[in-house]
């Protein structure tokens, strides 16, 4: 039994999205009914407690897929074996902590994870970077784990993109599963581009036609994007901070199951957004951790090519990409990359 069964690893398990995970990924919501799974949980000395406790309750959950419940602090421990590792765990930024502090501090974890996962993890292992700064630390970790394709690691725009979905359908009064193919372009960072220019509902209406029926013309809908849609999405992260008196939790946690789920078993209708590293699509830097747009057969994301970007998109993409190569470079002075 054991033999057939997936190990998870996550890191950051005793924080606010590991609570927020475990019990789903324990459940089947990320790789189905069908899967068993071993869990392993890495966390910092002083993280562990807590993740003990999450364990308990796992197991008082009875969940029939779950094998086993490992804790440890031990980075070639956790990811012994690992199939699927979501790195969550990561140095938030302190008061007076400048950007290449907070840089300096996450290279200092996701190079190290990056080096154990390719010395201890299976050979199939994909990881998704979920700890902020996403798109970089993704990089860092790439970069440290020798002998694994760089392919393998992607970061977390999911919940960007299901805020959008989420943006357009309150906006449209559709279910969110009617609306494809929103875009989430360059870094998890207020500098994203939320791109509907190609997003479509079922009867195959663009969404900006939808957009400029409810407003009244095509120039009030760019108005309406550009002034409104965009900067919610950009900013819905310190909108939910400022509501809810914490950070996203449960919306984190749904948005990388999506992002794995879609991974593992395939993209079902249209296109989604993933950090993927870069091969140079539309005009990126190779080797750059950055969003686009991407469909899964359940081997990987593979960027789609050949969509077009009006020059105010892509003004919009390239400030982006432009901030994903200046922590680039600052992690490149560190010897991160
Ligand atoms: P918490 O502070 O609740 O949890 C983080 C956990 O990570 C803590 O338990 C801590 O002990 C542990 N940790 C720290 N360093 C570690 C290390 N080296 N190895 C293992 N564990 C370590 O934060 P939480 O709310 O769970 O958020 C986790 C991360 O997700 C943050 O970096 C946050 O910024 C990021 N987010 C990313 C999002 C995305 O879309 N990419 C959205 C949500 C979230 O903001």
């Amino acid at each position: 039994m054991a033999s057939s069964s997936t190990t998870v690893t996550i890191t950051g398990a005793g924080g606010q999205i590991g609570y927020a995970l475990l019990f789903r990924i324990a459940a089947g919501d990320m790789l189905g009914a069908d899967r068993p799974i071993r869990l392993r949980l890495l966390e910092i000395p002083q993280g562990l407690r807590a993740a003990e406790g999450a364990a308990l309750e796992l197991q008082d959950c009875a969940f029939p897929l779950l094998r086993d419940v490992e804790i440890t602090d031990d980075p070639a421990v956790a990811f012994d074996g690992c199939s699927i590792a979501l790195l969550v765990g990561a140095r938030p930024r302190g008061p007076g902590m400048e950007r290449a502090d907070l840089l300096a501090a996450n290279a200092g974890i996701f190079g190290p994870q990056g080096a154990a996962i390719a010395a201890t993890a299976a050979a199939d292992v994909r990881v998704t970077v979920v700890g902020n700064p996403a798109n970089t630390n993704a990089l860092i970790a790439a970069a440290s784990a020798r002998g694994v394709p760089a392919d393998r690691f992607t970061a977390l725009t999911r919940l960007d993109h299901n805020r959008a979905v989420g943006q357009l359908a309150a906006f449209l009064d559709v279910a969110p599963g009617e609306i494809a193919d929103v875009i989430i372009w360059g870094n998890h960072s207020a500098t994203q581009f939320p791109d509907v220019a190609h997003a479509i509902l079922p009867d195959g209406m663009p969404v900006v036609e939808a957009i400029a029926a409810r407003v009244g013309g095509p120039e009030a809908a760019i108005a309406w994007l550009d002034e409104v849609f965009v900067p919610r999405v950009a900013r819905r992260g310190a909108e939910i901070i400022e509501v809810r008196g914490s950070s996203s939790v449960a919306s984190a946690a749904n948005a990388a199951i999506d992002h794995v789920r879609d991974e593992q078993l395939g993209t079902h209708r249209g296109m989604t957004s993933a950090a993927v590293v870069s091969r140079g699509e539309y005009g990126v830097p190779e080797g750059l951790v950055c969003s686009f747009p991407v469909t899964s057969d359940g081997s990987g994301y593979r960027v789609v090519k050949g969509l077009d970007l009006d020059d105010r998109s892509r003004a919009r993409f390239e400030a982006s990409v432009a901030e994903l190569v200046a922590e680039r470079d600052a992690v490149r002075e560190l010897g991160a990359v």
